[in-house]
């Protein structure tokens, strides 16, 4: 078994084992000064509680993008967020209402969404990229009372078909007249930014929708309380590793939960120097982001990765990338190949972490202290039970596929699915664990490993196969960019297996390409992995978060309808 260790150094959770007997979410709760007062607010904790405790001069937020580099104190967001939480108020935005953000990355989203979590509002982040039917669908199903977006974006926000929505602050020069248009700047020059703005909340109080996709493709509304801060914060500790001095980039937006719990929350929490980088990826363009922040910890995601080791190997040598100490990933498996990659090239391991919008925060990890195995999500955290399950929620005896499940009760799980309960009862269905929809097995070290969507699985000849495995392999020919490998539905076997793949640069498709392939997998995995078929697409479907949207692809193959496609990519 391919195994990376740790190098020596000073790491959190240095004994995995004991911490894991002995921890309990209790003793996390007592950081924060809820447990002085009762109430909390989890926008107050990540940004004012700095101030208060003579962190106020640090550097909350690097900022930049193609044009503008700009940096912020934790004391400059106290009050730009406190200003914010004015304006909302004065708006007449109240405790549990809804509240859009939908725009690009820039200090402003970031301000909007802690002002509005002040004011004990339920913030609804929307990738910029959304057109209309996506945004009506979202705030139609959540009655959002107010949306904050740029007057670029605004042809996308149908004000006259959401009678909910009163008010639509721009961030801009140029506000159209009519339909409860609201200046950003105006009303946040005007605003006060006195402390008493703030609500002091339950910590079973909401503070964030994220909409998300299921298979089924309908977006489901997670919904997210205050609570979830306690798992956050002690996640950037023992897993980000966030010490005082670090400089962290999360390159997630906050369209994404991951651009949440760990783009805001995670690392303020935690009183760190927060990086934001606006934009869209580009190889230069992130390592630069890395090089001239001086970043020690990086949490990015697979799909990026692939990318960066598909990119011209010269792009890499321009910089100087050694101020990097950790690096992470999620949203995809992890594949072996990268993991390996990232090892030679950055002289770091990148530590996999497995988690869902649902769980609210990460649940099975890689530690810093602990052993790597490549294409293995790790394990789970402290406090967190995870399992493999049968239908009958049975569990299953190591390296036994089946689903991989939680028991309830962790900090960051979510409490509803807004408007819909029967959706998020299901997750429930199967003796009371939280049931992620992903298959996966566990190692007899208590290692899992992801290797597919429940709904990805493929039956081929009578074997369950995961694709993960497969695309893994996939990559590491050297021609292949990137894979998706679906079951295609097959008199004989059932169904066979079909990859899509797209090229590295310099190569071209042809016949012999594939054969080669597929003779590649055969030896190097094995005969009943092949894909009986490959086509090759400049580029795979992919979601706003990265992640290869199979059953786009098989619906591509059927010549079915995709379902809902708001979150894919251009
Ligand atoms: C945070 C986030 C959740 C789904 C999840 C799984 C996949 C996420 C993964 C991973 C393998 C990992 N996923 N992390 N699969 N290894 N480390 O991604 O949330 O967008 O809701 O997606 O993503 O399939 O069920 P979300």
């Amino acid at each position: 078994m391919e195994v990376i260790s740790p190098k020596m150094g000073n790491y959190n959770l240095a004994n995995y084992e004991e911490t894991r007997k002995f921890f309990h979410w209790d003793e996390v709760k007592k950081v924060f000064s809820w447990s002085k007062t009762g109430n909390i607010n989890i926008a107050y904790e990540a940004i004012d509680r700095h101030v208060e405790e003579g962190r106020g001069d640090k550097q909350a937020l690097l900022y930049s993008d193609a044009h503008r580099e700009e940096t912020y104190t934790f004391s400059e967001l106290k009050t730009l967020t406190n200003k914010a939480a004015h304006m909302f108020s004065k708006l007449g935005v109240t405790k549990g209402d809804r509240v859009f953000i939908f725009m690009p990355r820039s200090p402003e989203l970031y301000v909007a969404l802690l002002g509005a979590i002040k004011v004990g509002a339920v913030v609804g982040p929307l990738f910029e990229a959304f057109m209309k039917d996506a945004v009506k669908s979202r705030l139609e199903d959540s009655a959002a009372k107010m949306i904050v977006t740029t007057p670029d974006l605004i042809t996308r926000v149908p004000v006259e078909e959401l009678p909910h929505l009163e008010t639509v602050i721009l961030v801009g020069e140029n506000i159209p007249d009519g339909h409860g248009y609201r200046s950003y700047y105006d009303e946040m020059n005007i605003a006060s930014d006195r402390d008493e703005i703030i609500q002091w909340v339950d910590l079973e109080d909401g503070y964030v929708l994220h909409y998300t996709s299921g298979s089924t493709g309908k977006p489901k509304g997670v919904y997210h309380v205050h609570h979830a801060m306690i798992q956050q914060y002690q996640t950037a500790n023992w897993v980000l590793d966030l010490k005082e001095d670090d400089i962290y980039w999360c390159t997630a937006d906050p369209g994404w939960v991951t651009g949440t719990s760990y783009g805001i929350f995670g690392p303020w929490l935690s009183g760190v120097t927060n990086v934001v980088r606006g934009g869209r990826f580009s190889p230069d363009d992130w390592y630069q982001t890395l090089e001239k922040n001086k970043v020690t910890v990086w949490y990015s995601a697979p799909t990026a990765f692939r990318m960066l080791m598909g990119a011209d190997p010269a792009i890499l040598k321009k910089y100087d990338l050694s101020s990097v100490r950790h690096i992470l990933s999620v949203g995809e498996p992890l594949n072996p190949e990268v993991v390996r990659w990232g090892y030679e090239v950055y002289q770091h391991r990148i530590h996999d972490t497995w988690w869902m919008t649902e769980t609210g925060a990460m649940l099975i990890c890689n530690y810093l202290a602990e052993p790597i195995k490549p294409g293995s999500m790790g394990k789970p955290l402290p406090g967190i039970e995870a399992a493999i399950i049968n239908d009958h929620g049975e569990e299953l005896p190591p390296y036994r596929m089946g689903h991989l499940a939680i028991k309830p009760g962790w900090p960051a799980m979510m409490r509803k699915i807004w408007n819909n309960d029967q959706k998020y009862n299901e997750y429930f269905a199967i003796s009371g664990w939280y049931v992620s929809g992903d298959t996966a097995y566990k190692d007899e070290d208590g290692y899992f490993w992801f290797q597919g969507r429940n709904d990805d699985v493929i039956m081929t000849s009578g074997e369950r196969v995961g694709p993960f495995e497969i695309e893994s392999k996939l990559v590491e020919h050297p021609a292949v960019a990137e894979a998706g490998v679906i079951g295609k539905p097959d008199e004989i076997r059932g169904q066979i297996i079909k990859a899509f793949i797209s090229l590295r640069e310099g190569y071209e498709y042809s016949e012999e390409l594939a054969k080669d392939i597929q003779a590649f997998i055969k030896t190097e995995l094995s005969a009943h992995a092949v894909p009986r078929e490959i086509e090759c697409r400049d580029k795979l479907p992919k979601t706003r978060s990265g992640k290869i949207m199979r059953r786009v692809l098989k619906a591509w193959e059927l010549n079915e309808p995709a379902g809902d496609l708001s979150t894919m990519e251009d």
